[in-house]
């Protein structure tokens, strides 16, 4: 951004002084920058965009009025913040910290409707406590009584004690174990019964239903969104099934109940999921819930955590998608002057798409990084599936045009304005939200957090091919802290794919605008929760003996 764009605000805007009423003694002619001196906010980010299209749709006319909205945030208008030098306010930790103590708590009597998503909960609230900087192992007694009671025999968890075990509330009470750590906590899972489950899932078209039997025809509440349908879930299916399957180190050959067992031993729980990703992409670039379905932020996430899952995502990510157009989709949903992230094409901006959306950026960035991102060696692509190796080959053309990613590919200081200035509730209560006039919630907490962490935080990829040439630089790492060397393999770890090594890096490139007292913790591109909680589970179960 150029410097001389880096100024405060039109004085057509009102300035706190004029607005908040309580430095009435203030003359008129004082400009902003009196009140506020040094403030360096780009004019995009205060200014409505240059380009509109005339025509006045009930589209238009809501994003008129969520600019507006963000507006006065933005512009460090709104008299409740203490901003910095550029514009920005600090994170107000000790507020949100105690919202989320609340939210685990003894929920009021409306939240009934909410019942099935205790799992949700308790991962939304670990999560982002986690990332603000808190100690979540005094929950940890408790989070094992609540896991337990949510386990079913025949495998998996559900919403709570005597529910249906679901793949979304296994994948968040799985995710919720890791935080709180600890082999107690580990042990709570019976894995051989999740494995047997998981099998029965795993459909032969490569997807996973979402829970035994469900038809398309049945639904289920996603928390504080609309009744979508089964097949919508697919999506979300195998990156949830994908999470728990690495970190609970699950075999991955099928038994012969699963209604994907073939009797080969090359047709495993992961097979034609990365297929099925693929046809999940949609013309605008972006990728649905299903193949020919709308293309939503949410799914993008799943879809490239799950890619990044099957092999080293500088390899899988450009075989199955078309990079190209999913960035350039990606980037259509980063608006200005909001800063912040849509969901999917003439939508608003939403804090929790910092996550869904904003945290594809790591992943796509790395996988440019990557060496391999840039070599025109083959995909990673099963030879026993044609139609996968046809795609893999017409993409790897695709694949030798992609330059590297130099700079990042959205804008880090758009989203973190938008996060601090509009994503913060101000007031008592405390937590993070949508947006400005929306209440907050453990749901955008936690994802807003997500977002911040990936703004904050760079990272960085090993190359796959030369594991020992690419170890991450020891000075480096020592100063990002929870780095870690890779892992030699092991003999159960061998028929899962190699884990991809990421390296947080200790800097972060271009102008950094917030204060570093309001840097959140790193948390993993993939698995959305600190590294050091990934290792451990996964080190627990690694050759477990006995399943
Ligand atoms: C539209 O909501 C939302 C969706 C179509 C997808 C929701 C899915 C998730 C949040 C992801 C779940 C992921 C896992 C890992 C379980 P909307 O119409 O209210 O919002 P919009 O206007 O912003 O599109
Ligand atoms: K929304
Ligand atoms: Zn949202």
């Amino acid at each position: 951004m150029a410097a001389q764009q880096r100024r405060p605000p039109s004085d057509s805007s009102p300035s706190p002084a004029t607005r908040s009423g309580d430095i009435e003694q203030i003359d008129e002619e004082i400009t902003f920058d009196e009140i506020h001196p040094g403030f360096m906010i780009p004019d995009l980010f205060t200014q409505l965009p240059p380009v509109r299209d005339t025509l006045v749709t009930g589209t238009s006319t809501v994003q008129d009025e969520t600019v507006e909205v963000c507006l006065p945030f933005l512009a460090g208008e709104d008299g409740d913040f203490k901003y910095n030098e550029h514009g920005v306010p600090g994170i107000d930790r000790a507020k949100h910290v105690r919202f989320l103590h609340q939210c685990l708590g003894k929920l009021p009597a409306r939240f009934v409707a909410a019942d099935a998503s205790r799992p949700w909960f308790l991962y939304w609230c670990l999560s982002a406590l986690t990332m603000l900087g808190e100690d979540v192992t005094s929950y940890r007694d408790s989070i094992i009584q609540t896991a337990r009671s949510m386990q079913n025999d025949t495998g998996g968890f559900g919403g709570g004690g005597r529910q249906l075990s679901h793949i979304a509330t296994t994948y968040a009470v799985v995710l919720s174990l890791a935080l709180v750590g600890g082999e107690e906590a580990y042990e709570v899972v019976d894995r051989k019964a999740m494995w047997k489950w998981l099998g029965s899932l795993k459909q032969p078209d490569g997807g996973f239903q979402v829970f035994v039997g469900g038809e398309e025809d049945i639904r289920y509440v996603c928390p504080g969104k609309q009744e979508q349908d089964q097949a919508d879930h697919r999506g979300r299916g195998a990156y949830c099934a994908a999470v728990i399957i690495s970190l609970l180190r699950l075999p991955l050959d099928l038994a012969p109940e699963s209604p994907a067992y073939t009797g080969s031993s090359s047709v495993n729980l992961l097979t034609g999921v990365a297929d099925y990703v693929r046809r999940c992409q949609t013309f605008e670039g972006g990728i649905s819930g299903q193949p020919n379905a709308e293309a939503h932020g949410a799914y993008a996430f799943c879809a490239l955590g799950c890619l990044a899952l099957l092999d080293h995502p500088g390899r899988s990510i450009p075989s199955y998608l078309d990079v190209p157009r999913l960035i350039a989709w990606l980037s259509s949903r980063q608006y200005a002057p909001e800063g912040g992230f849509s969901g999917r094409t003439n939508k608003l901006v939403d804090g929790c798409y910092s996550h869904w959306v904003g945290g594809c950026f790591p992943l796509i960035e790395a996988c440019l990084n990557s060496n391999i991102g840039r070599s025109s060696s083959g995909g990673a692509v099963a030879a026993d599936d044609p139609a996968a190796t046809a795609t893999a080959t017409t993409r790897t053309t695709t694949k030798t045009s992609l330059p590297p990613a130099d700079e990042s590919l959205f804008s880090r200081e758009g989203l973190i304005r938008y996060i601090l200035c509009c994503c913060q509730d101000q007031t008592r209560r405390g937590g993070l939200r949508d947006k400005p006039g929306k209440m907050s919630d453990a749901y955008h907490s936690c994802y807003v957090l997500s977002g911040l962490s990936s703004a904050q935080h760079q990272w960085e990829l090993d190359a796959p091919e030369e594991p020992d040439a690419q170890q991450p630089d020891d000075a480096a790492a020592a100063a990002a802290g929870p780095n870690e060397p890779p892992r030699p393999p092991s003999k159960q770890a061998a028929d899962h794919p190699r884990e991809a090594v990421w390296a947080v890096l200790p800097y972060l490139d271009g102008l950094q605008v917030f204060d570093n007292k309001d840097r959140v913790r790193p948390i993993h591109p993939v698995y959305a929760i600190p590294q050091p909680s990934v290792r451990a589970i996964q080190d627990y179960f690694t050759d477990r003996p006995g399943f």
